[in-house]
């Protein structure tokens, strides 16, 4: 497998698990309570992740969460490009730019991104020449349903196998339209129309998600499923929780780790990279 991935010119070294710090731009996120929704406040706290580890910052200006509203694409665009451009020219970290729209996409590779993750796969029309066109690796997560009704009763036959079938046919239209095979990431997108049991499989079986030969991107930081493990818990409470997630899931051979708590997670992948090395 490729342990180096050209992003726009800046290089992810792949032979460690990677954390990807998450920067919301939506003043509604509530995992993070809208605080960074100022372009500077953003750059701030990217500049943080930067300092903490982070190879990656993760931009995003549209809400994912469970039962989220789409957000329109120009609101999409003033939220993210400045952010984008000003990390970029101040930072050596890579940019990762995390929406579903092709517009979005290629005015943030224009302004420096060196990513693309997708919650949709480049599943909405247009998105899959865009990014061909961007030329920059992308992230293609498996989601069932959308956004606003996935959580309302998310149905498998056998996770695993659906969920590898489903990245497996967006890898062929990935290289059907002439992006490269070095250039792609999966991830089976936990929580994303998933049960706490279909996302603790997925996690178990990791391994049959890396065997498909590409790196494996895994987000799981203060998630639901941590909540519903830990009686409830609220999502102030979830970083060992998250940190524990994490850990497992580099140790299963996860390549990227989206994270909202840098610096933790980077110390927690440095020590399972580590006795991992032995092997
Ligand atoms: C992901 O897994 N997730 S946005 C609900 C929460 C906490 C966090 C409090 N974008 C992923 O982070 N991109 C998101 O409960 C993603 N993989 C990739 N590639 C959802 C999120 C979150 C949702």
């Amino acid at each position: 497998m490729t342990k180096r991935l050209d992003c726009a010119g800046k290089l992810l070294d792949l032979s460690l698990p990677q954390v990807m710090g998450i920067l919301n731009t939506t003043p509604d996120s509530f995992s993070d309570g809208g605080v960074f929704f100022s372009p500077d406040a953003a750059i701030n706290q990217a500049r943080h992740m930067f300092q903490a580890g982070a190879a990656i910052v993760d931009v995003g200006g549209e809400s994912t969460r469970p039962g989220a509203q789409p957000v329109p694409l120009q609101e999409e665009l003033d939220r993210v490009i400045p952010v984008v451009e000003g990390l970029h020219a101040e930072l050596p970290v890579i940019v990762s730019i995390d929406t579903s729209k092709p517009e979005v996409m290629r005015e943030a590779v224009k302004a420096g991104a060196g990513m693309i993750n997708d919650v949709t796969a480049l599943r909405q029309d247009g998105a899959i020449a865009v990014a061909a066109e961007c030329n920059v690796p992308v992230c293609l997560m498996h989601m069932q349903g959308q956004p606003r009704i996935m959580q309302k009763q998310p149905r498998y036959h056998d996770v695993v196998g659906e969920v590898t079938a489903f990245l497996r046919s967006r890898i062929n239209a990935c290289l059907g339209a002439g992006i490269r095979r070095e250039q792609l990431l999966l991830d089976p997108g936990f929580g994303f129309g998933k049960t706490l049991a279909h996302n603790l499989q997925l996690l178990n079986r990791l391994p049959d998600i890396t065997v498909l030969g590409f790196p494996v991107l895994v987000g799981v930081s203060r998630k639901s499923m941590l909540g519903t493990l830990l009686d409830e818990r609220p999502v102030q409470g979830r970083l060992y929780g998250s940190i524990t997630a994490a850990t497992v899931a580099a140790w299963l051979g996860a390549s990227v780790v989206r994270a909202h708590d840098v610096g933790p997670t980077v110390d927690a992948l440095k020590i399972a990279a580590a006795v991992k090395q032995i092997e």
